[in-house]
């Protein structure tokens, strides 16, 4: 199948679509058939969410197992038959400070390391790209507004797929335009929406953002593989919520420069300069 998605981007290479990323890039980010696992991170925080999700499914079956274990062992051993004089006691002093301080520990040790996690993606880093992402009914609009330039991004048709570089089973998936970012840069997105609440998201990144009309919230992400990655509109909002995907594309810094020269002249004209337009 990535041979398949590979023939199928090098197609698209050679009908050299406009403001396309040139080279064929491998898909990664992209849910599968029978998967039942997360999608492979492409970043730290990705790495980190997974981490985290993995240590609380091992905390989470400890406790289970113990709590499953006690009943049975009181069902068995103290059921009327194998205990007919129950005993009348009514507390425990030991037993009660036990079940109070435990979980008191148990939670503090998730907390200590799931806010760090939380803060390192609400803490937002100095970008080196900043893009603004604008959720429509239904489709996204970006501006890259260090060059002042912005497109939007539709869904692709099952017929369109091909022509675009995309493989049948991205149907649903596949944008005809593309976030393009290159890799290990520091991508802060600025997400909004335009009517009402949808969300933008990667999985392979580990990042969700709502996109709430009249805000504009944060997110950010340095991405560490190049590739396509894809991401689907999370906040339910209309009859058309599940035709309005995210694809990013991550690549090089030579390619990304290529990109946005393509880009620039194609959707805004002459690049601005960057102090200028900080200026404003
Ligand atoms: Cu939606």
């Amino acid at each position: 199948m990535q041979l398949k998605t590979t023939l199928y981007g090098l197609l698209a290479a050679f009908s050299a679509a406009p403001a396309m990323a040139q080279e064929a890039l491998e898909v990664i980010g992209q849910p599968l058939p029978r998967g039942i696992g997360f999608q492979p991170a492409a970043t730290e925080l990705a790495r980190d969410l997974q981490w985290l999700d993995g240590m609380l499914l091992v905390v989470i079956t400890i406790i289970t197992i113990f709590v499953t274990a006690l009943m049975v062992y009181c069902i068995v051993r103290y059921n009327r038959r194998a205990n007919p004089t129950p005993g009348t006691f009514t507390h425990n002093s030991p037993v009660e400070v036990a079940w109070t301080v435990i979980p008191i520990v148990v939670l503090v040790l998730i907390g200590a390391y799931s806010l760090p996690i939380l803060f390192k993606q609400q803490e937002i880093p100095e970008a080196d790209i900043t893009i603004k992402v604008t959720g429509y009914q239904w489709y996204w609009g970006y501006e890259y507004v260090d060059h002042e330039f912005g497109f939007d991004s539709f869904m692709l048709g099952k017929d369109e797929l091909e022509e675009n570089g995309y493989a049948p089973e991205q149907y649903l998936l596949a944008t005809d335009t593309a976030v393009v970012v290159p890799v290990g840069k520091t991508i802060v997105m600025n997400v909004t929406g335009a009517d009402v609440i949808h969300a933008w998201t990667i999985p392979a990144f580990g990042v969700k953002q709502d996109a709430v009309p009249g805000r504009i919230a944060q997110l950010w992400f340095a991405a560490e593989k190049e590739g396509i990655y894809f991401g689907q509109c999370s906040e339910l909002c209309g009859k058309d919520h599940a035709y309005m995907p995210i694809t990013v594309k991550v690549v090089s810094e030579e390619a990304y420069q290529e990109w946005l020269t393509g880009a620039i002249e194609e959707y805004a004209g002459l690049p601005q300069p960057y102090k200028v337009a900080a200026a404003n």
